[in-house]
């Protein structure tokens, strides 16, 4: 089981994922853990400051090393107290490395993960250096916070955990699962604005809904994640039907407009 360790200045913000859908469920099941510490309950003056303005100056505030030090140490002290091994301690920032697929996996095997999800426009850098072992990033652009980013990791991570999921297929059909984005998906109406769904879904043949799948995954990952393409290649996930479809779609510009979109 995993414990997540978080460290905010707004634990009610938690409340998204620990009171709500999926995640919800599977922490009332017992399938993960969650604490929130705030660092204003660290803090060593009256005002109980987490924060104060830059060396250098320019605008915006820093958040302050020795709450989140004090913090740190807190739930470092908790965790052995219950015997979990120690976890990373990671720090949600614009400045960290992208978070992946991959990495959100390997957190999934983990017994504690400590979040710093931090406010104002940084943090002591003395404080990441010594105290922070991963900063990760969940896109180019910034939020108000790290809280929201600290759940998206949550939730990515809880998600993958045995027995979270009704049908444990739906993780492994995911975009990113198989280095390629999830195929289109459809559902009642047959016709929907006067579009029928496509003809093959219907037919029951699984081979070729299987086969039409991957063209579609495929086809939505080349045009809006070439990247994801170049990547699945190296690392060996394309099989030559793979290859020949995409050399065709290289073949065929205009017919393909939807995938644009
Ligand atoms: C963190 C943005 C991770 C993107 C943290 C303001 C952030 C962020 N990825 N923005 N605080």
């Amino acid at each position: 089981m995993i414990r997540f360790d978080v460290i905010t200045i707004f634990p009610p913000m938690f409340d998204a994922i620990s009171r709500h859908g999926v995640s919800a469920r599977a922490l009332e099941r017992g399938l993960w853990q969650l604490r929130c510490w705030n660092p204003r309950d660290f803090a060593k003056d009256a005002y109980r400051s987490v924060d104060d303005r830059p060396y250098g100056g320019g605008p915006g505030m820093v958040m302050l090393a020795e709450p989140l030090t004090a913090a740190l140490a807190a739930i470092a002290a908790d965790q052995g107290a219950v015997g979990l091994a120690r976890g990373p301690v990671i720090h949600l920032s614009p400045r960290g490395r992208p978070l992946t697929h991959r990495r959100v996996q390997e957190l999934t095997a983990l017994e504690a993960v400590t979040l710093l999800a931090s406010r104002y426009e940084a943090v002591d850098e003395r404080l990441v250096e010594r105290h922070v072992d991963e900063e990760l990033s969940i896109g180019d652009f910034v939020v108000s916070g790290g809280e929201l980013p600290a759940m998206m990791l949550i939730d990515a991570t809880v998600r993958l955990l045995p027995g979270v999921l009704n049908d444990e297929r739906s993780a492994r059909q995911d975009s990113f699962a198989d280095g390629l984005l999830d195929c289109a998906h459809f559902t009642r109406p047959e016709v929907f604005e006067g579009v029928p769904v496509p003809e093959v879904l219907l037919s029951g043949h699984h081979a070729r809904i299987a086969r039409w799948r991957r063209e579609q995954s495929l086809a939505a990952t080349a045009s809006r994640r070439p990247d994801l393409i170049a990547r699945a290649r190296r690392d060996g996930l394309l099989t030559p039907e793979d290859e020949r479809f995409l050399a065709a779609l290289a073949q065929s510009p205009g017919e393909r407009q939807n995938e644009t979109k």
